[in-house]
Formats: structure tokens, sequence, C-alpha cells
């Protein structure tokens, strides 16, 4: 009797796990059913797919890279059940004795060489759509520092100025903003246009990644890296350093916000006259283990 309860028990737990399962799997397809710009508690799956590099990223994934992965695993896990079941000592008492079968060996060599190549020239594909700059609309050059991050729009595209980016605090969080991703100046960005991004950083190793944009790119203090982006969706689009680069690595969220052509031109007006006074080009950062970091002149 008591067998049969926990038995039962057992058997309740399976099949809410299942259910869970199910549930997350249906959640595969139903991209719109997914948070925008940021993930949300309890997700498994990428943030939505906001410009065609992501969109490539997560096609390669879900319907090359994963078919793949789970077919040599039941391949295998087939193998191991036929040969527990079929070559135990009882089913099998006297053990062949072939130690070479050339078929086999030529076999298991070319099969996962010709699994590599059917792997490799689609992610080949979306290296170099990563790696190849399209000619840009916009180039905007991103600063990592400890810990916040400077953002450059040139004077040649109606800019002239940069800014400095930092996490909003618990204490001054206003409804609709979120904890540890939104920061006080967004980057602003006009939807449909290319966005050449120039990346570096002025103490250490930072990375800036928008997982929305499929884009991640070392900031290396001395070092230009550059990457692009097109977005095709108006919103914000949240991301975060991520190479660990000091105490308040945690502390340095990337916000874009993605807005149309003329909401975009009145900003660059706006933040041209805004951040014009604010512009400190001589001053030097300091890193300070009491963040945010002190500007000396
Ligand atoms: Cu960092």
């Amino acid at each position: 009797m008591r067998f049969a309860s926990t038995a039962l028990r057992h058997i309740q737990r399976f099949r809410a796990v299942l259910l869970r399962a199910a549930s997350c799997l249906a959640l595969l397809p139903a991209g719109s059913a997914l948070a925008d710009g940021f993930a949300t508690p309890g997700q498994i799956t990428f943030e939505e797919a906001v410009t065609p590099i992501a969109e490539e990223m997560h096609f390669f994934h879900n319907w090359i890279v994963l078919p793949i992965i789970v077919a040599i695993c039941l391949f295998v896990l087939a193998l191991l059940a036929y040969v527990l079941i079929r070559f135990n000592e009882k089913n099998n008492p006297v053990p062949a004795q072939t130690t070479h079968n050339s078929i086999l060996e030529v076999a298991w060599t070319v099969l996962p060489v010709m699994i590599l190549v059917v792997i490799a020239i689609p992610s080949f594909r979306l290296l170099t759509h990563q790696l190849v700059v399209p000619p840009a609309d916009i180039t905007l050059k991103v600063t990592g520092k400890q810990w916040y991050w400077t953002y450059d729009y040139p004077k040649d595209q109606g800019g002239g100025f940069e800014f400095d980016s930092y996490l909003i605090q618990d204490a001054d969080l206003k409804p609709g903003d979120l904890r540890q991703l939104s920061v006080d100046n967004e980057v602003v960005v006009p939807i449909g246009k290319t966005v050449h991004m120039l990346v570096t950083a002025a103490d250490v190793i930072h990375s800036f990644t928008v997982p929305s944009f499929g884009i991640r790119i070392d900031a290396v203090p001395g070092r230009m890296n550059e990457t692009w982006f097109k977005a095709e969706r108006e919103g914000i689009y949240y991301g975060q350093c991520s190479k660990l680069c000091g105490e308040n690595h945690a502390y340095m969220p990337i916000a874009v916000r993605v807005v149309s052509e003329e909401k975009y031109t009145a900003w660059l007006a706006q933040a041209a006259k805004k951040f014009a006074s604010t512009k400190t080009p001589d001053s030097v950062h300091f890193a300070d283990n009491n963040a945010p970091s002190v500007a000396v002149r």
C-alpha cells in the first residue's frame, strides 16, 4: 500500500515535470509571447530577434544546431540501449573476437566530418554577415568605463556630443523602469538604419552586448572594435556588459531606444543642446572602488 502511494507520487511528479517541459516547448515558436528587449523570469529561449543578424542566429540555433544535437543524443542513447540488451552476459555468453571493422571505422570518421561541414557552412556565412559591416547610415562610438558606458555621436551626423549612461539605482526607479537594466541616458537610434558601432574601453576590458540585436563585442582599452546592427522594430532593447570587469560589473547595463526617423531627428537636436554643456573632453576618469567614477580636471 505504501509502495503504491510512493509510486503514485513519483508518477504525479513526473507528469508535472513533463507538463512544465511541454509548456516551455510551446513557447518556442510563439515569439510574441516573450517580452521585448529583456529576459523574463523563467524564460528559456532567446530574447526576441529585432535585427536580421539576430534572426539568422536564432534560425541557425533552432533549426540547424539543435536538431543535430537532439538527433545525435537520441542515436547514441539507442545504441547504448541496444548494446545493453543485446550484448549482456545472459543474452550473449560467448563474445565475438572481432577487433577491426574497416567499414565501421570509415563510417565513424566520415560521418562526423560530414556533420561538421553541415554546421560549418551556415556558421561561416553567419560569421561573415556579423563581421563585414555594410555601408552605415550612422556611426556611434561606445566606450566602456568603470562602471558605465559613454556614447559619442559624431558631429558630421548631426551629433557632436557625448554622454555617460549610468544604471538607475533601485531607490530612484520609476514605474516602468527595470531594475538593473534601466539607465539615466539611453542610446537613441532610428529604426531601419544601419548603425555602425565603434567599441573601445578606457580602463579595463568590457563587452558590449545586446541580445535582441545579436551583437556582442569586446571593449578593449587601446583597441577599436566594430560591430553593426539594423533594428527593425521600435522599442527599448536592453543589454549588459558581459565581461567580468570588476566589482560593479553587474551595474553597467545598456539601453538602446529605437525610434522613428522624425523622433530621432528631434532627439538629436535636443541632445545636442543638453549634452553640449556637459561635454568634458579634458577630464580624466579614475577608477574608484566607490563608483561612480570621479572626474578630475
Ligand atoms: Cu564592464
